[in-house]
């Protein structure tokens, strides 16, 4: 019952059919036309997204391209175009930038933003999304409620071009009423189970005791607890822009031993790997520096094929990266380590989300 108190404010923005909206407003042709974003409709690929008119057909995300034609002979196959939609995306982030600091991004099309400090809520939803229109051409829906969970259903809710609004006082009731399918964190699997124990909505979940979810449902139990209440703590997790990052350590004296100076950067580099996961970054780039005895610096970089955030792969080039240096036969006073060229794990993948892929991206936090 606390939480009703809870003076959270969070607008979460999903774009409408995103990839086949950018493809609509490039191509007028496509427009009011049913038009799938994925492989060519008799290849082995599978539907990324469909325009709304597709949808009428039954067509939907993840199905097979085959299928889909099926489903609707004169619909229109394309290919993806990805740098038109980082490119949409950027703008977004851009008019998310205009109104907080406090963004986290889902995917390209996606973000929760934690306005808290705000005055309306649903007042600035309805001017991000006029401001998205404007800056893009394309349509944004919004979600608005006291909490992530609420606000990304609410957001949901009445597609296309939707703003709803879960208030605190509403939030308890709206979460009875929902299929336990669209909670977070339930997939297909746990969804079948909750099935199998006459659990269908937030009010039959909520018959339950806490003990008892977690006995079936494990840590997860507690969630979903507090979900069919309407609750939901987890933060807004921005994540700064940030150029590098990096870690370096001044000896008390000079070191001129390789294996002393190869433990000290196996401890920054994992002090760098590890906070690269934690910011969910990945870096193409990593450096060391080398201050020699008599303070003369130099760097070594290395850039992967593929961006890395592991502790091992970037020892592994550090060690390389070592051996470009003299630290054999000159004493060194300080040794670095930084991780630059930085994407983010989650909103720079290249790769269409495939099903697997895409439901293992929802519980993750
Ligand atoms: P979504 O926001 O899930 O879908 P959408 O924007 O196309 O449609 P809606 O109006 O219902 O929000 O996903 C955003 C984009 O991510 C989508 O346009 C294409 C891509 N995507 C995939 O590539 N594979 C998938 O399985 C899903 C669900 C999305
Ligand atoms: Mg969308």
């Amino acid at each position: 019952m606390m939480n009703f108190l809870s003076s959270r404010k969070i607008i979460h923005i999903d774009m409408d059919a995103f990839y086949a909206s950018v493809e609509q407003r490039d191509f007028p042709e496509y427009r009011g036309k049913p038009l799938v974003v994925g492989g060519k409709p008799n290849s082995r690929g599978v539907v990324a997204t469909c325009s709304y008119e597709a949808r009428q057909y039954g067509i939907h995300s993840a199905m097979s391209c085959a299928k889909a034609h099926q489903c609707c002979p004169h619909a229109i196959f394309v290919p993806p175009r990805f740098t038109a939609y980082k490119q949409v995306s950027q703008q977004i982030h851009a008019v998310f930038r205009n109104h907080t600091t406090r963004i986290e991004p889902l995917s390209l099309d996606e973000a929760y933003l934690d306005v808290t400090s705000i005055d309306s809520a649903t007042k600035l939803a309805k001017s991000i999304k006029r401001e998205i229109l404007k800056q893009t051409g394309i349509v944004a829906s919004a979600g608005v409620s006291y909490n992530k969970f609420l606000a990304k259903i609410a957001s949901d809710y009445r597609k296309p071009d939707g703003l709803f609004v879960v208030t605190p006082a509403q939030g308890t009731q709206f979460a009875e009423t929902l299929p336990v399918g669209k909670f977070y964190g339930i997939g297909k699997v746990t969804e079948a189970k909750m099935n199998k124990l006459n659990i269908f909505t937030g009010a039959d979940l909520k018959k339950y005791s806490k003990i008892a979810l977690q006995q079936y449902f494990g840590k997860m139990g507690l969630v979903y607890y507090q979900m069919a209440r309407g609750i939901d703590n987890r933060e807004v997790v921005s994540h700064r822009t940030r150029k590098s990052l990096g870690s370096e350590t001044t000896f008390a004296t000079d070191i001129g031993n390789i294996e002393a100076i190869q433990k000290y950067l196996q401890a920054l580099s994992s002090e760098v790997a590890e906070s690269l996961k934690q910011k969910d970054l990945l870096a193409r780039t990593i450096t060391i520096k080398v201050k020699y005895a008599n303070f003369e610096q130099v760097t070594r970089s290395q850039t992967f094929k593929e961006p890395i955030n592991e502790q091992q792969v970037m020892m592994w080039g550090a060690r390389e990266l070592l051996k470009q240096t003299e630290v054999s036969v000159r004493k060194i006073r300080l040794i670095g380590i930084k991780a630059s060229n930085l994407v983010s794990t989650m909103v720079f993948n290249e790769q269409p989300r495939q099903l697997s892929l895409f439901s293992l991206q929802i519980p993750v936090d």
